[in-house]
């Protein structure tokens, strides 16, 4: 395979000043016609005429209305072309039934729908299929459906047909078609300067039920991006499409989004309220990508943080303007951690800007989303609120309508603050997670911080330099007041002292407030400090923080030396749980425990190897001791869920059930389930049925309530998708593959569908001491999976290969079976591009 590399880029040598696609719709013929204005590119030097091409059936082509013959190889054609305008024509047919890897066009359910980020166009028509290409497009549409869509706003239709124009110049990775029975739940938002846009959300017949939170979403982040960015919506026109079958979340493809059903379905009846929030967040990033995205967009897929991070950025924002943004900061660092942390530190490191790759769509991860949105909050953080507001002004007036990269996004930061970026720009380049160590010091009224920095080495990247990594720090009293408040401080150097002078008495750090930096603090805090810190913190991240600390320690001391669990930790809680001043939503949050991966990246970064049997053992004592700390509030914590009157997914309705739901968890530790059967039979949204069922899956109990959700929600996908998801995330470790192998011979497991295959091969991957079980079930029955899915759809097969990761940090027998199973993989004839750079990347 080839390795693509940033260094290498170039322009391509011609520029697109219109596209005109005509689509004769046919599920195994489509025929695919484009007519292309072309001319030569002034800013390029070479003049090659290649257009990408792949799996596509060539049946004509012709240049300014004179058929030619075109070299054409498995990747695309090359032609002999003038030397000045021209008209490209060509005419392709695509077999769109027989799609299964849901890229370029492809059937779901009956219906028509694309996906064409990053590389899928190719596989529609012959084009320069790279993001600096940007053209107006035109679309016909012939075929015998009753809603055709595309891109832009509509033109004309009739029977059999549609035809579509997109005014804004795009790449070919935002287009999109779609054709199918389909019902619209419409909706109208009037544009700050008083545009009408009808907006609508396109359903399977059966799912008109499903569309009002989205629809309604929708306008909130239409609204929140005129009130904060300025940003303005710029066609007649807001199309989103539910679909089935559906590789990732959700495409943010010009007025055309399209969505994992997924992302976009929900009802109280069928979705959770954590399903409600995520859905909330994808409509909103997917229309944020109209401007930091589809008006701004990548020169190359290297800068693919460029939109992502950025776009993931402000749906947090958005996010916590909606909600509550203490609780969207703790999410985010225990996704961040969860997610980007092993990835950030394990052989698939790579910097937040990838430097090479072989296939793209392996680089769409947790460090280009989520650390390249970190990063974006670093910045803004330390040039401050108003210059953050000033240099995304400048970035939509001078980039508007490019193809940019990372250097004109920090250009416009340097040129409204006046701040030299190069050595913050090494968060772009440098992979890996720098750890801050902090020591202490106090004498004669000054406390005296100093921090240290450094990075391991990552695959290809053996020294790092420091960076500059925003560390936000604020001092409590011996009496728990705050005696300085929060302050930012620039930590650049290796190494770095910083005094706070005039203090009466010894304070208590409160370090890496809101999570300042994306960064491993290593403080050792003692467990004193840590639970003065979570009663009087005044940072509601650090506060919470302190807990989880409090947590790890107590585990990390259980699993090391059989140590009973903690009573610092387990007071701590008791005084945290009994406080109703605190938001419900924040006091389930603090009775979170770290991951079991999260340990076991612990207790390798401590130089011992993680058993994940004891690591497991030990979450489930101290979660038994917790249940019976806490027990006598127990009930009252419960009746918070059974909020009065009807369902809202709010924040406020959303915190009392988590809150009810976690206590339900621990009640069930000490009934053996009975409450939990009982709020079962009671549930009235799916929020508290799964809670209820995954209580007593726990318990070992809730045989009869699996049939009864079974028989309830078989008619319903989604619903369904949780079914067999719960079975295996609930499992008991020793019974974890064999369940999860079970459940991939029911009628029901449909493993062509992303959703179901993710729900039990996924969840499997996920139940850490299940995946790793000591006799090597989990990894064989992984990889048995992952080989048997990449012919078919490589991409979901790619990304599930991350499960493995993680395999340095355990046991020399785990090692030899895991690199056993990837090895197996490695060799499977005819592997995919996607996954043959996994797996190589994976075994290093
Ligand atoms: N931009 C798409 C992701 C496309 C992934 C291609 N493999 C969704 C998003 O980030 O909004
Ligand atoms: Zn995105």
């Amino acid at each position: 395979p080839t390795t693509i590399y940033l260094k290498d880029y170039t322009p391509f040598g011609y520029l697109v000043d219109s596209v005109h696609l005509t689509f004769d719709l046919d599920a195994h013929a489509t025929r695919v016609t484009s007519r292309i204005a072309f001319r030569p590119n002034p800013d390029a030097t070479d003049r090659t005429f290649f257009l990408h091409g792949e799996e596509l059936k060539l049946i004509r082509a012709a240049i300014d209305g004179a058929e030619i013959t075109p070299d054409v190889t498995d990747k695309g054609l090359t032609a002999d072309v003038p030397d000045a305008p021209f008209l490209w024509e060509s005419e392709v047919e695509i077999d769109p039934g027989n799609n299964t890897a849901l890229e370029g066009l492809y059937m779901s359910n009956g219906m028509y729908c694309t996906q064409c980020e990053a590389e899928g166009f190719r596989k529609i028509t012959f084009y320069p299929d790279r993001p600096d290409v940007m053209s107006t497009f035109t679309v016909r549409i012939n075929g015998d459906l009753p809603v055709l869509l595309s891109n832009g706003n509509p033109s004309g239709k009739g029977e059999g047909w549609a035809e579509w124009v997109d005014p804004w110049p795009k790449p070919a990775y935002l287009f999109a078609l779609v054709a199918g029975d389909l019902i619209a739940h419409p909706g109208q938002f009037t544009t700050k300067s008083g545009r009408n846009v009808d907006l609508n959300l396109w359903v399977r017949p059966g799912d008109e039920g499903k569309c009002a939170f989205g629809m309604e979403a929708l306008k909130k982040s239409m609204k929140w991006d005129e009130g904060v960015y300025g940003r303005e919506y710029d066609l007649d026109v807001f199309n989103i499409v539910a679909v089935d079958d559906f590789n990732m979340g959700a495409m943010e493809n010009k007025g055309l989004n399209i969505f994992n059903s997924s992302a976009v379905l929900a009802s109280p009846e069928t979705s959770t309220d954590a399903n409600f929030e995520r859905i909330e967040a994808i409509i909103a990033h997917e229309y944020f990508h109209n401007w930091t995205g589809n008006r701004i967009t990548c020169r190359d897929w290297f800068q693919l943080c460029l939109k992502e991070g950025l776009t993931v950025f402000r749906d947090a924002q958005f996010t916590s303007d909606m909600r509550s943004a203490p609780v969207k900061r703790i999410h985010d660092a225990i996704d961040l951690r969860a997610r980007q942390f092993p990835e950030d530190n394990g052989p698939l490191s790579h910097p937040v800007r990838p430097e090479s790759f072989q296939e793209i769509n392996n680089f769409y991860t947790a460090t280009v989303y989520e650390k390249g949105a970190e990063v974006i909050g670093m910045l803004k953080r330390l040039v401050g609120d108003a210059a953050y507001a000033k240099a995304l002004d400048l970035y939509f007036e001078r980039h508007d309508g490019q193809a940019c990269t990372i250097e004109d996004w920090l250009k416009v930061f340097e040129d409204t603050t006046g701040r030299d970026l190069t050595q913050f720009k090494r968060w772009y380049s440098q992979s890996g997670t720098p750890r801050v160590r902090v020591q202490e010091d106090w004498a004669d009224g000054t406390y005296t911080l100093t921090l240290k920095q450094r990075t391991d080495p990552t695959p290809g990247q053996e020294a790092k330099l420091p960076q500059v990594i925003p560390v936000a720090v604020g001092l409590l009293g011996p009496n728990g007041d705050e005696v300085r408040a929060t302050e930012v401080l620039e930590l650049t150097q290796a190494e770095q002292s910083f005094a706070f002078t005039g203090l009466a008495a010894k304070p208590t750090a409160s370090i890496l407030r809101d999570f300042s930096a994306p960064v491993i603090l290593e403080h050792d805090q003692s467990n004193a400090e840590r639970a003065f810190l979570l009663a009087h913190d005044t940072d509601p991240f650090n506060r919470w923080q302190a807990g989880r600390d409090l947590a790890q320690d107590t585990l990390m001391r259980m699993i090391l030396q059989d140590a009973a669990p903690d009573t610092d930790y387990l007071d701590g809680l008791l005084t945290v749980l009994r406080n109703d001043e605190l938001d419900p939503a924040y006091r389930a949050l603090m009775l979170g425990l770290p991951t079991q991966s999260e340990l076991a990246a612990a207790l390798h970064d401590r130089g011992h190897t993680p058993d994940p049997m004891a690591i497991w053992a030990a979450v489930e004592t101290l979660r038994q001791a917790t249940a019976q700390t806490v027990q006598d509030l127990l009930p009252r914590l419960h009746s918070e869920a059974l909020v009065d009157g009807p369902y809202s997914p709010d924040a406020e309705q959303s915190g009392k059930r988590a809150l009810g739901s976690a206590a339900l968890a621990l009640t069930s530790r000490l009934d053996g389930g009975a409450m939990a059967a009982e709020a079962y039979d009671k549930a009235n949204n799916m929020t508290l049925q799964l809670t209820a069922l995954s209580c007593l899956l726990r318990a070992r109990k809730g045989e009869a309530q699996l049939d009864a959700f079974y028989e309830q929600w078989q008619h319903d996908r989604l619903v369904m998708d949780k079914w067999f998801g719960l079975q295996v995330a609930m499992a008991a470790p020793e019974a974890t593959p064999a369940i999860a192998a079970t459940l991939t011979e029911h009628a029901d497991f449909n493993w062509k569908n992303p959703n179901r295959f993710r729900a039990v091969v996924g969840a499997l991957a996920m139940n850490h001491a299940g995946f790793h079980q000591p006799d090597g079930a989990g990894y064989a029955l992984l990889a048995d999976w992952l080989i048997r899915l990449d012919p078919v759809n490589p991409q979901t097969t790619a990304r599930m290969c991350s499960a493995f990761q993680t395999w340095k940090r355990y046991d020399p027998d785990r090692q030899a079976l895991t690199r056993a199973q990837l090895s197996r993989i490695a060799e499977t004839p005819n592997l995919s591009r996607d996954t043959t750079e996994m797996v190589s990347r994976i075994l290093g």
